[in-house]
């Protein structure tokens, strides 16, 4: 029987912020697994992934940071790419979106489907900032959400119902970047019909017939991805705009087409095929031996990602017409952090390249932990405290604890040489019987996407190895009969043997010490399950603690980490809503110097002060009485905002405003330089 071959992708990463937990576990994590498994099987398989540097997710960003969008995506590539390797996830290529191959590739692939008329062009009227003199992509436009009223939703979606939204339905709307009202403008846009391909999607979902002909088994598919797509394809599928009014992204390739980008999510899933060329390129390979003929596709991604990837991009691929279309959208829920969801703006996350930092060669610690406990069928959770139980108990009291005993007692008895079995009993039978009954277990479980009890089932062989010594006590029976302790070390060392192979997909590091230990390698699956694997009088070595135990200093210290975070937030003001560096260089704020100071006539709070900013001398009233007296504070030089709108208080007219710290009791400091600045200097 010839091998299933396979294209494997993970979701390109946004390249506009570093990866968490949740982003590994409910993707990287489980992609990399099958990927190890399907090699060590012999299938043919390439894994694809790469960063996704286009679209509104990058130029909210640089905004936000004030660098170009180029220097966003250099920057969070390298992180990303840098983590990647880090935590060993065996990408045969992580590319980018912004290569010039995958600009080339996607406009190739848009130009076909314009040419055999798959593309329907619509004018609409868009909003526009006229201020910025530009198209408003829905991120860029918030407003008062239609059905839950709050006031920030987004135009594309309200993050606090939920809602699937478009910019003109959001009441209010305000342009993120100018901060006013935009206007609406014509332009004109490619567009997907959808409408008529609603039945052959239903029959390729369910079914996994296309034409009548069986392409995919569709029972392995998750029931949340099947049932997302129905609801979606239920609520009748409207064209969606192609393309874009932005100048970030693979141009339109057409004529008539300037200041046109092709939209992110049509760029991105062609991204997994440009990563593909480069990766034949650089092996010498074909790319189209990946995306023809029989080979499955299959695409291991998070939940929000499921209808661009089970519906739209099919889609596109049947549109197309020479490429396979997936086999399997593994879809996997989310991660929580601690009881309360990861928030990147809130820094309520563990972030991957720190835990690769902070804890170097605890990487099979974390993979172990993660598959665990990943959101394969529903929402789930990372504690500290999870992660210390897991790997004390588990992985050291079970798997360490075993291998060590099988290990250092063969070094004792034997000099580190495998002994000889001799008669077998009835338990060492069964022994040999489940060495031989996991990996097919195993192997089931994986190729039906179920990695977590994949994991638990590898587990259990070491569990059993350990629950065998423990009913054995060779330790004891050394002293009556040395000779029967000779067969229950061999077996014990054929299970260790075993664990070198099954776990190689979960904890490649682990394994390879096991390798290491045993003077033993395969990487062949067909080996797992062979109870003489260690050959008699083979030389092994003497092993090293596995895994460290993990302290309970650490889980406080992480979980103080985090709890500061939420400590600041119930004593400080949580975040304010995001401003962007246009935003924020529109304050003019300077050094002053106080000159004259004095109370303010039937208002105890007040100062009137005499400020000289450097450009002019000028009044402001603060609300300072309480904290500074007017003596002390003449000749002290403070941070003012030059350019607020001036106002009257108290009658008196108050030119800008003296910027204060205030603490959680509500007492005021000034903010002055720390070295010697004249008036005038800028604050940047
Ligand atoms: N970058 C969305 C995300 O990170 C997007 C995935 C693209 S996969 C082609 O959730
Ligand atoms: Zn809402």
């Amino acid at each position: 029987m010839t091998k299933a071959k396979y294209t494997v992708t993970a979701a390109l990463p946004y390249a506009n912020g570093p990866l968490h937990l949740g982003h590994v576990a409910g993707v990287y994590l489980p992609a990399d697994i099958f990927v190890r498994f399907l090699r060590m099987n012999d299938h043919d398989v390439a894994f694809i992934c790469g960063s996704d540097e286009h679209g509104a997710a990058i130029t909210l960003r640089a905004k936000k940071e004030g660098i170009t969008p180029k220097e966003i995506v250099d920057k969070y590539n390298s992180i990303i790419s840098k983590a990647f390797t880090d935590f060993d996830i065996s990408f045969d290529i992580f590319h980018r979106t912004s290569s010039e191959i995958h600009h080339k590739t996607s406009q190739d692939f848009f130009l076909k489907l314009y040419e055999k008329g798959k593309f329907t062009e619509e004018t609409s009227e868009q909003y526009y900032d006229e201020e910025y003199d530009q198209f408003l992509a829905d991120r860029y436009i918030t407003g008062e959400c239609p059905k839950c009223q709050n006031p920030s939703a987004y135009g594309d979606q309200c993050e606090k119902c939920g809602s699937d939204l478009s910019p003109t339905e959001l009441i209010n709307p305000t342009s993120t970047l100018s901060g006013k009202a935009p206007v609406l403008r014509t332009t004109s846009h490619w567009y997907l019909p959808m409408a008529n391909h609603e039945d052959w999607l239903r029959e390729w979902i369910k079914e996994g017939k296309l034409d009548g002909i069986q392409q995919h088994d569709p029972k392995p598919w998750r029931n949340q991805v099947i049932g997302q797509c129905m609801s979606w394809i239920d609520g009748g599928l409207h064209s969606r705009a192609m393309t874009r009014d932005l100048d970030w992204g693979v141009k339109v390739p057409l004529p008539n087409a300037e200041g046109k980008v092709l939209y992110v999510w049509l760029d991105a899933p062609i991204g997994y095929i440009s990563a593909t060329k480069q990766y034949a390129i650089d092996n010498n390979k074909n790319w189209e031996d990946y995306w023809t003929g029989d080979r499955k596709l299959i695409h291991f991604i998070g939940k929000d990602n499921i209808v661009f990837h089970a519906v739209i991009f099919p889609i596109l691929l049947k549109d197309h017409g020479d490429l396979i279309l997936p086999d399997n959208v593994p879809a996997y829920e989310f991660l929580n952090l601690e009881g309360d969801k990861f928030s990147t703006s809130r820094n309520w996350a563990v972030w991957l390249h720190e835990y690769l930092e902070a804890y170097p060669g605890r990487e099979d610690e974390l993979k172990y932990v993660l598959t665990s406990i990943a959101p394969e069928t529903k929402d789930s959770e990372f504690t500290w405290k999870e992660y210390q139980t897991r790997i004390n108990s588990e992985l050291a009291d079970i798997l360490g604890n075993f291998v060590n005993r099988a290990l250092v007692l063969t070094q004792k008895y034997y000099e580190g040489k495998v002994p000889e079995r001799g008669e077998l009993t009835e338990e060492d039978q069964l022994v040999l019987a489940e060495i031989n009954e996991i990996p097919k277990r195993i192997s089931k479980l994986v190729y039906a996407y179920k990695l977590r009890d994949a994991q638990a089932e590898a587990m259990n062989l070491a569990r059993l190895g350990n629950k065998y010594l423990a009913d054995q006590e060779p330790w004891k029976v050394v002293k009556i009969d040395p000779k029967r302790v000779e067969t229950v070390m061999n077996i014990a060392l054929q299970i260790t043997a075993n664990l070198s192979i099954v776990l190689q997909p979960f904890l490649p590091a682990t394994a390879s010490k096991l390798s290491n230990f045993l003077n033993f390698k395969s990487t062949n699956w067909e080996n797992a399950g062979n109870g003489d694997l260690m050959k008699v009088g083979n030389q092994t070595n003497t092993p090293e603690i596995l895994f460290q135990k993990i302290e309970d200093t650490i889980v406080e210290a992480e979980v103080n980490k985090l709890k500061n975070i939420e400590a600041m937030e119930s004593i400080f003001d949580a975040q304010k809503e995001e401003v962007t560096f246009d935003d924020f260089t529109k304050m003019d704020i300077r050094l002053g110097t106080i000159l004259e100071a004095e109370k303010v006539e039937k208002a105890d709070k007040l100062l009137k002060l005499l400020v000289d900013t450097g450009l002019d001398k000028r009044t402001i009233v603060s609300g300072i009485a309480a904290h500074y007296s007017p003596e002390e504070i003449i000749g002290k030089t403070v941070q003012v905002l030059m350019n607020l709108a001036p106002r009257k208080i108290k009658g008196i007219e108050s030119k800008g405003m003296i910027l204060m710290a205030e603490d959680a009791e509500g007492k005021l400091s000034f903010m002055s330089p720390e070295k010697e600045f004249e008036a005038g200097c800028g604050i940047h």
